[in-house]
């Protein structure tokens, strides 16, 4: 017999339509959040932004309060936006959702505010090559949850060590952290209409940190990926 948990992990096509709405929206307010961003703002100018335009888009209930961050504070895996202001050179993180008819969006971006030094590039490479590494593996049929976090966890280990310091991802539905679980010790096995996170990151203490986090559908081939925001390193650059 199935669990109640693996039945609700299967999502309809009105279940999956609520949560591709949410994101749809997150991706707008995320690039409206971009435009917002200039010496001196703080990370809850920005954070407040966010929750405005949520609420001014029809999307008031969001799946949780937004994440933004700069600079060191990129470091903090749940960073509660504060008065630390936008410098030159601050890396920039956003993890944000919000929900259309209870179902929730999640969706991380990293960003430099400004042409990235050399270790700032290295760790956003390494973090997209982990996702894209995770990614293929779900491409090639793999639906180990285990088996798909350690391919990222042991590429970024080879340059990060233990740096890396959550599960690879997690289901989303009605509750932004739901079953299944990609992380070490998982026995999940995600099955076709399920809807995953993959948001591999690297977080260094007093320098900062990169996650880059997509929604996945499961197939039954494959996978479909239901964020649509650029994340190539180019992309991540703003011109200052
Ligand atoms: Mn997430």
């Amino acid at each position: 017999m199935k669990l109640i948990q693996e039945v609700r992990a299967v999502k309809s096509k009105r279940e999956l339509a609520n949560i591709v709405r949410a994101q749809r929206i997150s991706e707008r307010v995320l690039r409206e959040a971009l435009g917002k961003l200039k010496i001196n703002v703080t990370e809850s100018a920005i954070a407040e932004f966010i929750t405005k335009r949520f609420i001014k888009l029809g999307a008031p209930v969001l799946s949780f309060p937004p994440i933004v961050a700069f600079g060191k504070n990129t470091a903090n895996i749940h960073n509660e936006p504060n008065k630390t202001k936008l410098k030159k050179g601050d890396i920039i993180m956003f993890d944000i959702g919000t929900t259309v008819n209870h179902y929730c969006s999640d969706m991380t971006r990293t960003y430099f505010f400004g042409e990235p030094n050399a270790k700032q590039k290295k760790i956003y490479l390494a973090v997209l090559e982990a996702q894209n590494r995770a990614i293929k593996k779900i491409q090639k049929g793999e639906r180990r949850a285990k088996v798909i976090d350690k391919i990222a966890r042991e590429f970024l280990a080879k340059k990060f060590k233990n740096n890396f310091k959550h599960g690879l991802g997690h289901g989303v539905g009605t509750v932004i952290h739901e079953w299944p679980n990609l992380k070490p010790k998982s026995e999940d096995i995600l099955p076709a209409g399920c809807v995953v996170t993959v948001e591999p990151g690297i977080y260094l203490k007093g320098f900062g940190g990169v996650r880059i986090e997509d929604m996945i559908l499961i197939t039954k081939n494959g996978y479909k990926n239901l964020t649509k925001v650029p994340r190539d390193l180019q992309s991540a650059i703003i011109n200052v």
